[in-house]
Order: C-alpha cells, then sequence, then structure tokens
C-alpha cells in the first residue's frame, strides 16, 4: 500500500494528489492514507500537505529503498525480492542464511553500511555507510558447479557496462574480479557457491561499487589503489539508477547465459579487459612467473603466455596477478 502511494505521488509530482483521492483510489481511509504518509515521511520521503490540494512528494532519500530500487528495475525476476539492511556484517552472509530459509531465485540483499564486508581469501572489503553499492544477488542456475567461476566475469561485464552509461566514465576489468578506473580498483566481485556433486544449490554472487567514498575515508593502506566514481564521474546519477542498470544488464547476460553458454559473455569481457596484452606476474602458491596475459579461454581461466613461448592456464582463485613492472598502481592486497 506504501509503495503504491508513493507511486502516485511520484507520478503525479510536482501536482499534489488528494487524500480522498488516494483513499477512493486505494480503498482505504482517509486516516489510512495519513498514517501512510507518516511512514513514508519517517523513512525520509520528503511529502508537503497543503490544504485542500493534498499531498506533494517533493523529495526522496539518498537510500537503497526497495521502494526505490523497484521504480528504476526493468528486470522480470533479479531483485524482485530486496533484503534492505542499513547496516550488516556482510551482504554475501545474509544471503547465504537466506538462501538455506529458501529465499527466490534473483533475491537482492543491499546494505548501506558493511561492517565485515568480505574479499577472496579473508581479505576485506571496506564499505562505509551511504557512500556504494554493497549488495549480492542469489541465483539458482541450472549449469554444471564448473561453470561458476564464470559468473565473475558476467558480473565484471555488466557493473562495467553499467558504470560506463551511467557516468559517462571508462571503467575497465581486470581479470578475474575487479573493474578499474584509472588503473585503480572500482569494483570487487565475489562470487561463493553451495553446490553438491553435479549440482548448483545457491551461487551469491557479491558486488562492492566505491560510488563516493571522501578519499580522506579511505584507509591510507588503499589511498593509493582505490577510487569512486564521484572522483572521476562525468554525469549526475544516483546509486539507485546505477544499481538498476547493474541489475538489468546482469539479468540480460544471465538470460543470455542459460540459453547460449558463456561464449557471448567472454566475447563482451574482452572487449573491456584492461589484462590482456598486458605483461602480468602470476603469483601461485607453488610458483612465480612473468608473462603476457594473450587471452581467456573457454573456461574463463587466464591463458598467460611466459617468456620462454609456453602459455599457461591460470584459474581464478589460485593466484595474484600483478603487473609486471613499475609501481603498478594495480597492485592490490
Ligand atoms: C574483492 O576481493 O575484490 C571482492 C570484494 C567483494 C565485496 C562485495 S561488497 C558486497 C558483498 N558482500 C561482501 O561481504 N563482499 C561482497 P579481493 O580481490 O580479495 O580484494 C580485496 C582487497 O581489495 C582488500 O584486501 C583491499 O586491499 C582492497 N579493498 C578493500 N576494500 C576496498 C574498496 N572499498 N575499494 C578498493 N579496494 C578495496
Amino acid at each position: 500500500m506504501r509503495e503504491e502511494i508513493l507511486n502516485i505521488l511520484r507520478e503525479k509530482a510536482p501536482q499534489p494528489v488528494s487524500g480522498q483521492d488516494l483513499a477512493h483510489v486505494l480503498g482505504i481511509t482517509r486516516t489510512g492514507v495519513w498514517k501512510h504518509i507518516q511512514s513514508l515521511k519517517k523513512m525520509g520521503y520528503q511529502i508537503e500537505a497543503y490544504t485542500k490540494k493534498g499531498y506533494v512528494l517533493t523529495g526522496i532519500p539518498d537510500k537503497l529503498l526497495p521502494e526505490e530500487i523497484g521504480a528504476v528495475l526493468h528486470t522480470a525476476f533479479l531483485g524482485r525480492h530486496i533484503c534492505y539492511e542499513e547496516q550488516v556484517q556482510s551482504t554475501n552472509e545474509i544471503l547465504k542464511k537466506l538462501a538455506v530459509s529458501g529465499a527466490d531465485d534473483g533475491t537482492l540483499c543491499v546494505a548501506e553500511e558493511q561492517t565485515g564486508g568480505k574479499g577472496r581469501l579473508s581479505r576485506g572489503w571496506f564499505s562505509p555507510y551511504g557512500k556504494g553499492l554493497w549488495f549480492s544477488l542469489l541465483l539458482k542456475p541450472s549449469f554444471l558447479p564448473q561453470e561458476a567461476p564464470k559468473m565473475t566475469l558476467l558480473a565484471a561485464v555488466a557493473v562495467v557496462r553499467a558504470i560506463r552509461e551511467c557516468c559517462g566514465v571508462n571503467a575497465m576489468i581486470k581479470w578475474p574480479n575487479d573493474v578499474l578506473l584509472e588503473g585503480r580498483k572500482l569494483v570487487g566481485i565475489l562470487t561463493e557457491m553451495s553446490a553438491e556433486f553435479g549440482h548448483i544449490n545457491y551461487l551469491v554472487v557479491g558486488i562492492g561499487i566505491n560510488v563516493c567514498v571522501p578519499r580522506d575515508m579511505v584507509p591510507e593502506n588503499l589511498r593509493d589503489s582505490a577510487i569512486s566514481i564521484a572522483d572521476v564521474a562525468k554525469k549526475p546519477f544516483t546509486r539507485v539508477q546505477l544499481l538498476g542498470r547493474v541489475l538489468d544488464y546482469f539479468e540480460e547476460y544471465y538470460q543470455q547465459v542459460l540459453k547460449e553458454g558463456f561464449q557471448p559473455i567472454f566475447d563482451q569481457w574482452r572487449v573491456y579487459s584492461t589484462t590482456l596484452g598486458r605483461m602480468v606476474k602470476v603469483i601461485s602458491p607453488d610458483k612465480t612467473y612473468l608473462g603476457t596475459a594473450v587471452d581467456i579461454d573457454e573456461d574463463g581461466a587466464l591463458m598467460v603466455r611466459k617468456e620462454d613461448g609456453t602459455v599457461e592456464k591460470v584459474l581464478a582463485g589460485d593466484v595474484s596477478i600483478r603487473p609486471a613492472t613499475g609501481t603498478g598502481k594495480y597492485e592490490f592486497r
């Protein structure tokens, strides 16, 4: 009901809508309307009440409220169920719990702040209040568990396309799970899976996007390697708009994958890759070597041609990839 009132006010703004009309359309009393208006105001919506004219929506809160996300989404199933929290430890962890208790395919968990945001290999992810998009998506795909790491590449392509479109900046993908802007880390992606032999129970794809983290708020050890969109954005945009576009692209690519496999995603990935053609240093648990990143293969693995001409297949999760020389802005740990 609250969402319906909001949608009517949104559609009519800046014209007022009378309490009587709202009550009539929604089949509730005027007091009922007034109560919903009060609860919207508590959520941060600015609604003016003019005697004899009615209510006017004059401002929306800068929050990732489900009502706002729903209003910009074009998806069929992704983000149609939303778990929104002001503060969580980690949206991936919340969503894993929800998955176990039967949450729907496509559920989105989004928070204003994470107190224990996670990267790979128990690293942390800095996620301050209201300054980014910290969210996770629950998926129950029909493909085999060995395909799951490719979802990280899909997420990267969706994020890059949305950021480029909404913010007018040249975000690039660094294999396997980062999006960079001007050589610094803008986005991190963490895909987790629950599976049995030959069957995925669920995937949780967690995405962290630095939208407007002020430089002096960034922890000192990340200041040279991290960046926010607002540091270089060429267009005004809101976090909700950007999130909506990410989900739109994500669903479009995901549906394509379920029909055609990952090949079209790899083609897109190559277009936005900053890794291919570059000298890289591969640091795996048992060896370290230099080489040129030449391509990704059908598993989404990075193919690295070593100095002796042989080509090594590098799987995500096994290694750290760094620029081979220089100070290497894209050296994150
Ligand atoms: C990642 O790991 O890049 C995956 C990050 C995924 C975060 C999302 S947020 C929503 C969801 N919920 C979660 O709990 N996680 C996901 P990795 O490649 O291991 O990189 C982690 C490293 O990035 C850290 O060790 C830092 O060096 C650096 N880092 C941490 N926070 C950062 C930030 N906000 N911006 C840029 N770099 C950061």
